[in-house]
């Protein structure tokens, strides 16, 4: 700064030696002894005005720079903090948008496997009941296979002991002649009783197995006179009575078949008789 000082005169009373002196020392001592060319006086004043504005300015220029940076840096936060939120938003939204989804769709795919898995349940419950259905059936024809295979060993047997087959039963004609009670408890020991008439082609079946021959049939009235039953304790209906009969009262008991007729007898009395069996 000193050195841009011209002096052109000397000063009285005061020595300058050089511009240096002049410049830099007592320039502002003695205003009056001292002359300064306009110049002088303008780089002088040009330059202290610089000086201060740079002393001034630089405090100023780094604060308002100071400024400039943290409101740059402010602002930058501020985007970047916006960014970041606006970021992570999208990214959860896009997230639970992805998990709602998928939620969805499981939910979707539970629902439909627990239909299925009612339906299996109900077609497992419906096989079961078939099963045991199925079961139970073969249980009952199993039984009635056996059944049928004893009846049919049973019924070969009766047949090669002289026993007749018709309509679902089997009968045997005595060769000996008995009372109506014997000839009950003979029938009985085979596993039969007294044949039992029931209609009108039983009864000529019953005529042609015994011939001319007069036999015991199961029908009496000795618990109740002239009620007539059979012998599994039915009560006869209608019969095939001969004429005036039955007629002997509390003395005839028991009833014969005699060539498509019956009639009333002592049951003490002796006749061959007719056993039937039941054969399904
Ligand atoms: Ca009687
Ligand atoms: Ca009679």
């Amino acid at each position: 700064m000193s050195k841009n000082i011209v002096c052109n005169r000397n000063i009285p009373g005061m020595q300058l030696t050089d511009r240096e002196d002049c410049g830099g020392m007592n320039i502002y001592a003695n205003v009056d002894d001292i002359s300064i060319d306009d110049d002088c006086t303008k780089k002088k004043t040009s330059q202290h005005t610089g000086s201060e504005s740079l002393r001034i300015r630089s405090p100023r220029s780094v604060l308002v720079c100071l400024v400039v940076l943290c409101v740059l840096l402010l602002t930058a936060v501020i985007v970047l903090c916006v960014l970041i939120y606006t970021n992570f938003h999208q990214f959860n939204n896009i997230n639970n948008k992805n998990i709602t989804e998928e939620r969805d769709q499981l939910l979707t795919k539970y629902t439909n496997i627990t239909e299925e898995r009612n339906q299996l349940l109900t077609k497992y419950t419906n096989i079961t009941e078939e099963r045991n259905d199925l079961s139970f059936k073969y249980k009952n024809i199993n039984k009635l296979s056996e059944r049928l295979n004893q009846e049919k060993t049973d019924l070969l047997t009766h047949l090669r002991d002289g026993w007749i087959y018709y309509r679902s039963s089997i009968y045997f004609t005595s060769s000996q002649k008995k009372s109506w009670s014997e000839s009950r408890n003979v029938c009985r020991e085979k596993g039969a009783d007294l044949v039992i008439i029931n209609n009108k082609e039983e009864e000529e079946f019953v005529c042609k197995m015994s011939g001319k021959e007069i036999i015991w049939i199961g029908l009496t009235d000795s618990d109740q006179e002239g009620r007539w039953k059979w012998v599994d304790g039915s009560t006869m209906i209608s019969g095939f009575w001969g004429q005036n009969e039955p007629n002997g009262h509390r003395r005839e008991n028991c009833a014969v078949n005699h060539i498509l007729l019956w009639a009333d007898y002592p049951c003490t009395d002796a006749f061959k008789y007719i056993c039937e069996k039941k054969h399904f």
